[in-house]
């Protein structure tokens, strides 16, 4: 007798390891497994302080927390629900659900779905959900419909669009598979395991009673369904006259793929990868062919025409005239030295001779002599005025060719600055056209006011010797030089500054 009851012990705790759960990839080494967190949600941090959650879409009474998802309050005839926002894709998964029904009341209303679908739910009458589904339904059924005394009962239905749940007879005739297990207010959250694996789906539980999170039992097994290629997960709830509280507290999706089969794909991938690279590098090795062919073809076009080092532009034709207009002067300042030269020569002659005729006068009478002495002193102002004034003038026309030559390293650079382009040329452009319009200005305040100084010496060259009033004119144009050179030390400073800048701004481009 001893040895039977040992037999049936020993039976049946291998019947009951047999269906307690095991993972499927420890089951079968040839699968491997992959956690989905696009289809998973659970705290801390389940939700956003917008209360929504990531991945996940939820509508009706469902409140998400940083720790649950509440898909209806314990209060009448509520209906939420919670939809993933992406799809799965995979023909092996597994979902481990953590949740909890609570309520006051010794029964409860009305339960709970979990959902595998073709599409998202929207609300309807199946446990807060849309009837005529395609896909998988795991209901939680707490309310006795059809007062069979089989609820609260876990049921599996599934539908391929075409069925409209009886809820007046909790889906009896419906259902595929099920067990009774009364899920409702346990001290601990109760888990279930829905694992559908070649065509065939079982349901394990913990009934929230075990501290170990690893003890589940086996519920309800169905072979052979066909579910959706790719399906939407979500959970619904709802309460009617009677009302709980139902929270899902983690929901972990997993799925479950052939080694040799991902081994395959991944080696199709790199296959793939390597295709496209040995691809792109014929395409370039042929554009860099066809470039230095038409390089060979076409020797004149292999740089591109600028334009603008063609054609002259305002700017150039401005900065041209402007610099002919200063050379203009230089030349005709040449001819002024020149003219002072001579009128140098022309007065050193006639003090010469000045002083022959006081020499001769001398011996005439004494009477002359107050008057000569008076023409000397004059002679002698002009001709140091008049050196004064050549020296000036040679002083001025070094200065004009220092300012073509300053004028000149400004246009170079310039030069150099075009091909950049861009809107920082425009800017300097501008500042550079600020700069021409004073230059072109003094330019011609000079030219004028050297006419101005040719008119003077023409009649400084006038000058009589014997007119007392020549000394002030003469002493006029002295400072008048002196005011010219000034005004151009300013120009000259000012565009030396502005070269110095330029180079030091191109140093940083
Ligand atoms: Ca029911
Ligand atoms: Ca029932």
């Amino acid at each position: 007798m001893m040895r039977f009851h040992q037999i049936i012990l020993i039976t049946c705790f291998s019947i009951k390891l047999l269906l307690a759960f095991t993972d499927p990839s420890v089951i079968n080494p040839q699968l491997t497994k992959r956690f989905e967190y696009k289809l998973s949600f659970k705290g801390p941090h389940l939700a956003f302080k917008d209360g929504t959650v990531p991945f996940w879409t939820h509508g009706g009474s469902t409140i998400a927390s940083d720790d649950q998802v509440r898909v209806t309050p314990s209060i009448r005839s509520q209906n939420g629900w919670i939809w993933s926002k992406n799809s799965m894709t995979a023909d092996n998964w597994l979902l481990d659900v953590k949740l909890r029904v609570t309520g006051r009341g010794r029964v409860g209303a009305d339960g709970m779905a979990i959902w595998f679908t073709e599409k998202q739910g929207v609300e309807g009458p199946v446990f807060g959900a849309n009837d005529h589904w395609n896909g998988l339904g795991v209901f939680l059924d707490s309310f006795d419909n059809d007062a069979l005394q089989n609820n609260p009962i876990i049921a599996v239905m599934v539908n391929d669009g075409t069925k409209s749940y009886d809820h007046q007879h909790d889906g009896s005739g419906q259902i595929q598979g099920s067990c009774i297990r009364d899920f409702r207010n346990k001290p601990l959250p109760i888990r279930l395991k829905i694992e559908y694996i070649n065509k065939g789906l079982t349901i394990y539980l913990n009934n929230g009673i075990s501290q170990d999170d690893n003890a589940f039992e086996f519920c309800t097994r169905i072979d052979g369904i066909q579910l959706p290629k790719t399906g939407y997960l979500g959970v619904s709830a709802a309460t009617g006259g009677l009302a709980d509280d139902h929270d899902v507290l983690e929901l972990l999706t997993h799925t479950y793929w052939d080694k040799q089969v991902m081994a395959e794909n991944q080696g199709a991938t790199d296959e793939q990868a390597k295709k496209y690279q040995e691809e792109y590098e014929k395409y370039e090795q042929e554009l860099k062919k066809q470039q230095a062919e038409y390089q060979k073809d076409h020797p004149d076009q292999t740089t591109p025409i600028n334009e603008q080092a063609i054609y002259e532009s305002e700017y150039d034709r401005e900065f041209r005239t402007i610099l002919e207009g200063q050379d203009q002067i230089r030349l005709s300042l040449g001819a002024i030295d020149r003219k002072m030269a001579e009128l140098l020569g022309r007065v050193e002659r006639l003090a010469l001779t000045s002083n022959q005729q006081q020499i001769s006068g001398q011996a005439q009478g004494a009477s002359a002599i107050p008057t000569d002495i008076a023409r000397i002193q004059d002679i002698n102002r002009v001709i140091n005025s008049n050196s004064d004034m050549t020296r000036t003038i040679q002083s001025f026309a070094q200065v004009l060719t220092d300012m073509q030559q300053k004028v000149n390293n400004l246009q170079s650079n310039i030069n150099i600055q075009r091909p950049m382009g861009g809107a920082q040329q425009i800017a300097n452009s501008n500042v550079d056209n600020t700069v021409l319009n004073e230059v072109r200005e003094t330019v011609r305040m000079i030219k004028s006011e050297t006419n101005t100084l040719i008119q003077k010496s023409s009649q400084e060259i006038k000058c009589s010797p014997s007119t007392t009033k020549t000394d002030s004119s003469c002493v006029g144009s002295f400072t008048f030089f002196l005011a010219i050179i000034v005004q151009l030390g300013i120009i000259i400073g000012y565009l030396t500054f502005k070269t110095r800048q330029e180079q030091i701004s191109r140093k940083y481009l």
